[in-house]
């Protein structure tokens, strides 16, 4: 192998001490370079210096994403703009992006974790990457562009969109590895059944899904319907952009989060607690070399647990389990709480029905009501009305007694629900508006 896969093996004292130089370092260089930093430290009454060891992390004060909306778009840049070679953002569906920069440097690191990602996941340099991440200010298409290259696969540049054109280049190319999200990678499924392209006779073995949360369930139908192993990778662009964890072929249990470049902790979203190992929050990145655009515990919103228990891979590297959702995008429906993948895993339990749908959140009065809107399958849809009245009191009763939550169910008409090239919108929240 070209690249430093032996970091991922590393007994986890070897691991930590790498961790606390590096930690030490970078805060350094922030409290040097990052008038942002300097005043949220001076303020806590923590230097750099008090950081002895890694336990120490917990008193520093943590980086919202407001802090960088505040900062907006270069103030959290911890070296001059002349040594920025790449600027990306992230989509920011409310107001303006959140805008991250790279130097040199940064891009070989990412470039690194990235290949170290996908050789994760399968691939090597034998492989030929069907990238259909979208290129852009998204990091997800360069991401996985760069690591592809750094790993030595063939990468074909695809992006999202023009999704027709993808299947014939599928066909006539004969990709051995996909990346794209997996809602993305379920629309081209259905296409390549429109234009009679069957995935059992293509070649790939494996494809590399991430940007938003998706189900086990969502997994299981993915692997069937492009024929292939299914792995979850995990980023974001504030700590990098894709491939600060994933999901290894040997496993597929957890996502491996690159310890050597990043320090997870999980955080109560409420209190800002420190949270024993195993505990579900919030989860919270440190990053370790980045040297344009340092993180130092960001909390991400996103909510999943750690998982320190050995791996049959051989990584040593701790594993987050699969992010149920963000803390933003949780419905609380009558005072319960419940995330837009918890509502698909039971959905996709029900034959009938097929891998889309949205949630529609409405305030009748004083209660907030949720719709789900699901697609059943052409043969379902021409049964008769009494059959699909019964289907979906079948879906709202499952859905109550898995999640405790009252719903009211909608067939729709297959392919009625927008598909996506990129990332799902699952939520329309009418109580918004
Ligand atoms: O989505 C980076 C990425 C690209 C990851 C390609 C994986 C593959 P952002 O656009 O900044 O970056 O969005 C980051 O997306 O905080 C999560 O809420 C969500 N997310 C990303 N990966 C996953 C995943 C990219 N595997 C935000 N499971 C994050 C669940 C995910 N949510």
């Amino acid at each position: 192998m070209m690249f430093n896969v032996e970091f991922e093996t590393l007994p986890r004292e070897a691991l930590e001490a790498i961790q606390l130089r590096r930690l030490q370092a970078v805060l350094e260089r922030v409290y040097a370079t990052v008038p942002f930093y300097r005043r949220k430290f001076d303020e806590a009454g923590v230097a750099p210096s008090d950081i002895r060891d890694l336990a120490d992390l917990a008193r520093v004060p943590f980086t919202t994403k407001q802090d960088l909306r505040d900062n907006y778009p270069f103030g959290m840049f911890a070296v001059p703009m002349d040594n920025v070679v790449r600027i990306h953002a992230s989509s920011g569906t409310t107001g303006k992006p959140t805008v991250v920069g790279y130097t040199s440097r940064d891009i070989a690191t990412w470039s690194e974790l990235m290949a170290r990602a996908l050789a994760a996941g399968g691939a090597t340099r034998g492989d030929i990457i069907h990238n259909a991440y979208g290129y852009g200010l998204f990091t997800g298409g360069l991401g996985v562009h760069y690591g592809a290259e750094r790993l030595g696969a063939s990468v074909i540049p695809i992006s999202g969109g023009n999704t027709k054109r993808q299947i014939m280049i599928m066909a006539d190319f004969g990709p051995t590895i996909i990346t794209c999200t997996p809602s993305y990678a379920l629309h081209l499924a259905e296409v390549a059944v429109e234009m009679g392209v069957d995935f059992k006779g293509l070649r790939f073995k494996a494809g590399i899904f991430g940007a938003e949360p998706w189900s086990e369930q969502m997994r299981l139908e993915i692997e069937e319907k492009l024929n292939l192993q299914a792995m979850d990778i995990y980023g974001l662009s504030e700590v990098m952009g894709p491939g600060v964890s994933v999901e290894c072929i040997e496993a597929k249990k957890g996502l491996h989060v690159f310890e050597d470049h990043f320090i997870p902790e999980i955080i109560n979203p409420e209190t800002g607690e420190v949270l024993p190992s195993g505990s579900t929050g919030e989860l919270v990145f440190t990053s370790l070399t980045k040297e344009a655009f340092p993180v130092i515990r960001y909390r991400t919103r996103d909510i999943t647990s750690l998982n320190p228990e050995p791996c049959i891979c051989g990584r040593t590297h701790v594993r987050m389990n699969r992010v149920s959702g963000r803390t933003d995008d949780m419905l609380i429906i009558r005072g319960v709480n419940v995330f837009p993948s918890q509502i698909e895993s039971v959905l996709m339990e029900i034959e009938e029905v097929e891998p889309h749908y949205q949630l529609i959140v409405d305030r009748e009065g004083n209660l907030d009501m949720l719709t789900v809107l699901v697609e059943v399958g052409e043969q379902a849809f021409s049964d008769e009305v009494r059959v699909l009245q019964g289907l979906e009191k079948k879906i709202s009763k499952n859905i109550k007694e898995y999640l405790g939550v009252s719903v009211k169910t909608r067939l729709v008409e297959p392919k009625t629900i927008a598909r996506s090239e990129g990332k799902a919108q699952r939520v329309i929240d009418n109580r918004k508006i």
